[in-house]
């Protein structure tokens, strides 16, 4: 990917190995790895890295979507720029790998470019997003939505369980929840944008191969839902006289995962993680139940079916039983595809160093797909161990790391020589 008059550009996989394990330092005490979006702790593992990108020279910025940049001028002037990035905050109990391996990656291709002393013709930014893990505003990918001009004002009123909105918390970060009215980004300003990240399966794993080059990313809907039935003495109320929250949302849930089952059409997953019962006392008839539903498909058509499905069965299961449920859909993006050139540029890098590599979509959301509505946008995805991801045991070694990261470098390369 070289011209031949130039220094060949080489990742240091020791420096990419001393970054990752400096920021996974910036963690909760006894709760490795966790740092969530918007805590102490994302806060000052922002300012390393904003020591980090001054060290290698990078002008930085946080922009209205409380998105960190460190900017690299390029050579030639009127270029659309060039970047890569992915997140820092982490979900409850997350690894350290999961979009922490996409910032510190995008940080080493500026020290390699150093290195070997070579100039790219476009800007290049390195990009650290707010919040692209669910968090407590319930929102995900908070910074690349403002980025693609998705934000609602009412996404912007989202409270949190400390009483605060998600405008107060973008600003805590460093953001101007007052501009994101419109894209922080027109279409041409980023010029190509490429994310890397661990798998968060066992595809690359399974067989043997060291990059996956993905061709799109799934549309996910998550869909708060509010059982309201009765408390009540669990002693000296008959079983027929209950309004009984949370068995009617255990029904739910249930339904939910059969039907998900069933769906022979088109692959797609759904989810309820995350699940809050009132008063959640031993001896009282739950009642109150709030959970989010999360859908997840490759294609559009499939999530919508499954959301009609879902929003019918939520509302004749609660009638039934004489309860009350209230849906709210609180997060909504598109399955995309990936530029098409970009997956080029990714297979062509990876296939030159002899990598083995394979196109796969991506089941897993990601930054790069509120990217893709404004800009080309690609992902290079590397194996990681058993699969596993969101959990303290998310791994990738060193070596797996290292091919992703230079099939990064190599890419970035390969399209700031585009003509
Ligand atoms: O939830 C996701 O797919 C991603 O890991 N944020
Ligand atoms: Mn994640
Ligand atoms: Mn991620």
């Amino acid at each position: 990917m070289t011209a031949a008059n130039q220094t060949p550009v080489r990742i240091d996989n020791k420096r990419l190995a001393a970054r990752l394990e400096r920021l996974s330092q910036f963690t909760e005490p006894g709760k490795p790895w966790e740092r969530t979006a918007f805590s102490d702790l994302h806060v000052s593992a922002r300012e390393w890295l904003v020591e980090e990108m001054r060290v290698l020279g990078l002008e930085t910025e946080i922009d209205a979507g409380g998105n960190l940049i460190g900017r690299l001028q390029g050579t030639s002037n009127g270029l659309g720029t060039l970047a890569s990035g992915s997140h820092s905050d982490t979900v409850p109990s997350g690894g350290r790998f999961d979009g922490a391996l996409g910032v510190i990656a995008a940080l080493e291709v500026v020290s390699a470019l150093r290195d070997a002393g070579h100039r790219l013709r476009h800007p290049f930014e390195v990009i650290d997003f707010l919040a692209e893990e669910p968090n407590q505003y319930g929102l995900s990918c908070i910074g690349s939505r403002a980025m693609a001009g998705e934000l609602t004002p009412e996404n912007l009123e989202f409270t949190a369980p400390d009483g605060t909105s998600l405008a107060e918390g973008i600003r805590r970060m460093g953001g101007n929840p007052d501009k994101l009215n419109a894209p922080l980004r027109t279409k041409g300003d980023i010029a190509g944008f490429v994310e890397i990240h661990i798998e968060q399966g066992r595809v690359l794993e399974d067989a043997a191969e060291d990059i996956g080059v993905v061709t799109g990313i799934v549309g996910i809907t998550r869909i708060a839902v509010d059982i309201e039935g009765r408390a009540d003495h669990s002693g000296a109320t008959p079983m027929g006289l209950r309004k009984d929250a949370l068995v009617a949302a255990s029904l739910m849930i249930a339904a939910f995962d059969v039907q998900a089952h069933q769906d022979y059409y088109a692959p797609m997953v759904a989810t309820v993680g995350k699940l809050d019962v009132h008063p959640n006392a031993s001896n009282v008839v739950p009642g109150r139940v709030s959970f989010v539903l999360e859908i997840r498909a490759g294609q559009a058509a499939t999530l919508e079916r499954y959301h009609k499905w879902a929003d019918w069965t939520i509302r004749t299961m609660a009638e039934e039983r004489s309860l009350v449920a209230r849906t709210r859909i609180i997060g909504q993006s598109e399955p995309v595809a990936m530029d098409t050139d970009i997956q080029l540029a990714i297979s062509d890098a990876a296939s030159a160093s002899g990598y083995k590599y394979r196109s796969m979509p991506s089941g897993a959301g990601h930054d790069a797909a509120h990217v893709a509505l404004i800009a080309p946008a690609g992902m290079i995805f590397i194996p990681c161990l058993d699969g596993r991801s969101h959990c303290p045991e998310e791994f990738s070694d060193s070596e797996q790391i290292a091919r992703g990261v230079q099939s990064l470098v190599d890419t970035l390369i390969a399209l700031d020589n585009r003509q």
